[in-house]
């Protein structure tokens, strides 16, 4: 596999994969990892690969004119692109397998508020983040992604160990021991020293499932359990009960009780009913119109948007769109 990365700052490849997994990938060959300095493609004289954001707002963004050449020449005819940013998909295991079955990837590290919109439209072929935290910069998650596709790729750790790992697959593992039997006065759980494997195997399985309970209750939809493993679960927390004031809330807004029913998880009925019961004035059924009023089409139109993109933006035709201009005109 070859794994190109675009980055401002090439220096901080360098320790991380001086060692490890990638290290040994690299030398045997099976992995190709070539980090190129963007700064090599800004011409000018102040090598400018930002600027302010159009629209206003704080940070900079990576301009299209030395990324998007840069990515070209790099992807050549059969490179896969991924930058790595905050608004990405999760990066997870499956996601990993599926890049490391791929024989050259291409990763674009951003260390900006963003990139140029059209850059990402033309240039790349997917988003991905590693989780739900603020890091300053992509160059750490490409390493996370590279560790982690460079360990599935073949020759990379013993087959035994990634065995292992489906075997378990998507739970949590349990405790580990090892010696002493007795550390200040705790001792190793009786059954991983009784020699009987069956049940060694059956408690490290039950520890497992009671801890992805306890920590990682949303592994558990996709875990592989038996299905009498499953039907022992204990029930999933309730989800909180729905409030007066939200209800009242949206209401007021504008949304219809259906809407409201749809979106709370409860019946259109119960939804009036309990307006009512708050002292609401319910509205007349409202006609089926839906989308924007023909004024905020017709105020988003005067700033220059297409009625392709007011179409887009409002998640209605293009139809839709016309019908509440021609509405405005009358
Ligand atoms: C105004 C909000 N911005 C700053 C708080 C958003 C923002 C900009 C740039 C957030 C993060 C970054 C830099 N991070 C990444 O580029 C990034 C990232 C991440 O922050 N978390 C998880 N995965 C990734 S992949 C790339």
């Amino acid at each position: 596999m070859r794994i190109d990365v675009l980055t401002l700052f090439p220096k901080m490849f360098e320790s991380p994969f001086a060692e490890s997994i990638v290290a040994r990938a690299r030398a045997a060959g099976r992995l190709e990892l070539v980090i190129h300095d963007l700064r090599g493609w800004a011409s000018d004289r102040h090598r400018t690969v930002d600027d302010v954001p159009y629209g206003g707002g704080a940070g900079m963004v990576f301009t299209p004119e030395p990324l998007a050449p840069a990515i070209r020449e790099v992807k050549g005819r059969d490179g896969h692109v991924v930058l790595l940013s905050a608004q990405g998909r999760l990066f997870d295991e499956a996601a990993a397998r599926r890049l490391a079955s791929l024989g050259h990837l291409v990763l674009v590290a951003g260390h900006y508020e963003g990139v140029d919109e059209r850059v990402i439209e033309t240039d790349v072929d997917e988003e991905l983040s590693i989780g739900d935290y603020v890091v300053t910069g992509g160059e750490l998650p490409a390493m996370v992604l590279i560790d982690a596709v460079a360990r599935l790729l073949p020759g990379a750790i013993d087959a035994a160990s990634l065995q292992e790992e489906s075997h378990t697959s998507g739970l949590l593992e349990g405790p580990q021991y090892t010696r002493p039997p007795e550390f200040e006065g705790r001792r190793v759980p009786a059954v991983l020293v009784s020699g009987d494997h069956a049940s060694i195997a059956q408690w490290r399985r039950a520890e497992s499932i009671r801890r992805t309970v306890e920590r990682r209750p949303d592994l558990l939809d996709r875990a592989d359990l038996t299905p009498a493993e499953r039907a022992r679960l204990p029930r999933p927390a309730a989800k909180a009960p729905v409030r007066d004031a939200d209800l009242i809330a949206a209401y007021r807004s504008g949304v219809g009780s259906y809407r409201i029913a749809a979106r709370f998880g409860i019946s259109p009925a119960t939804v009036r009913a309990r307006l009512r019961a708050a002292g609401v004035r319910l509205r007349e059924a409202r006609s089926t119109q839906r989308g924007p009023t023909a004024a905020e089409v017709v105020r988003m139109r005067a700033t220059g948007l297409t009625v392709r993109e007011l179409a887009r933006h409002y998640g209605v035709s293009h139809v839709t769109i016309l019908d509440r201009l021609k509405k405005a005109r009358k």
